[in-house]
């Protein structure tokens, strides 16, 4: 198993599309379990990536090889996540949950997405770029118990604070749990922008949902 996500990894790392999806295929096939091709192989591929880009050695057009293949990726394993069995399905958590204004990054968001569904919870997907007034409507239309905020750049993250700022000028931030997520975000900025968690990861994040209200075991 710990061959195959190695070669996961490397197949995202050189952007190589058919490799990758040559590979999830074999994994599912073999009856690895989606999550471990997701989170040992398509991401571990994707940070080297960003440390490539870092560090100049690759540029725009190879980070952007590298998303399609992990997009198409996940596109493909969402499927086979399995469902939880234990969710009550009386009461169906609902999640407004989106990318702040001015940051086009999608995939940690969209592999959460993935996840709660899988959990059972009702999924309002607001999608990229999204202003904070989006958010705060949103939230109100939907009736949310969750609002999940995600931000993938220091350029970026304080949008996280103008949408919770906003929810509490609106006189609604006591209706509903703000989670945050993103790589560059940490439990101090979570405290610091007013949020009710944070999640360094999609598991994490579904566990900190649950606990938020009052789910969890
Ligand atoms: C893929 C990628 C892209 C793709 C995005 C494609 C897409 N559809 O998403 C493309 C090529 C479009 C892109 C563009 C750019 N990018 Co880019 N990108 C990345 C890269 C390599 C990976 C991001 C990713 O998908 N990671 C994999 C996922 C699974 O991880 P994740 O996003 O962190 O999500 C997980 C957790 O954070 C958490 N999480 C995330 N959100 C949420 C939300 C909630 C509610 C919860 C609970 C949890 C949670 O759970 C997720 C799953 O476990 C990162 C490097 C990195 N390591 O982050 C750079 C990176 C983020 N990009 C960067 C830059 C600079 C850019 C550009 C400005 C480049 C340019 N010159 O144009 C543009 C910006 C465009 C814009 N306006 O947004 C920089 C940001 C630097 C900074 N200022 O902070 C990074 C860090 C690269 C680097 N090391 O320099 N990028």
């Amino acid at each position: 198993m710990s061959e195959i996500t190695g070669d996961l990894a490397k197949a995202v790392l050189e952007g190589k599309k058919d490799e990758t999806m040559r590979l999830v295929r074999k994994g599912i096939d073999s009856g690895v379990d989606p999550l471990d091709l997701i989170t040992r192989g398509l991401t571990v591929g994707l940070d080297k990536v960003g440390e490539k880009f870092e560090e100049g050695e690759y540029y725009l057009p190879d980070m952007m090889l590298a998303a399609e293949a992990m997009g198409e990726a996940i596109d493909f394993l969402e499927p086979h996540l399995k469902a939880d069995k234990e969710t009550k399905k009386d009461k169906v958590v609902k999640v407004v949950i989106g990318t702040v204004k001015g940051d086009l990054h999608s995939i940690g968001k969209d592999i959460v997405i993935m996840m709660m569904k899988a959990a059972g919870m009702e999924i309002h997907d607001l999608g990229v770029d999204v202003p904070s007034e989006k958010f705060v409507l949103a939230v109100k239309e939907n009736n949310a118990d969750i609002l999940g905020i995600s931000a993938l750049m220091t350029t970026t993250i304080q949008e996280q604070k103008k949408v919770i700022d906003l929810l509490a000028d609106e006189g609604i931030r006591d209706r509903v749990k703000v989670i945050v997520g993103g790589a560059p975000l940490s439990e101090e900025w979570a405290l610091k922008v007013g949020a009710d968690a944070y999640a360094a990861d999609a598991i994490v994040g579904i566990k900190k949902m649950k606990a938020l209200l009052g789910q969890e075991g």
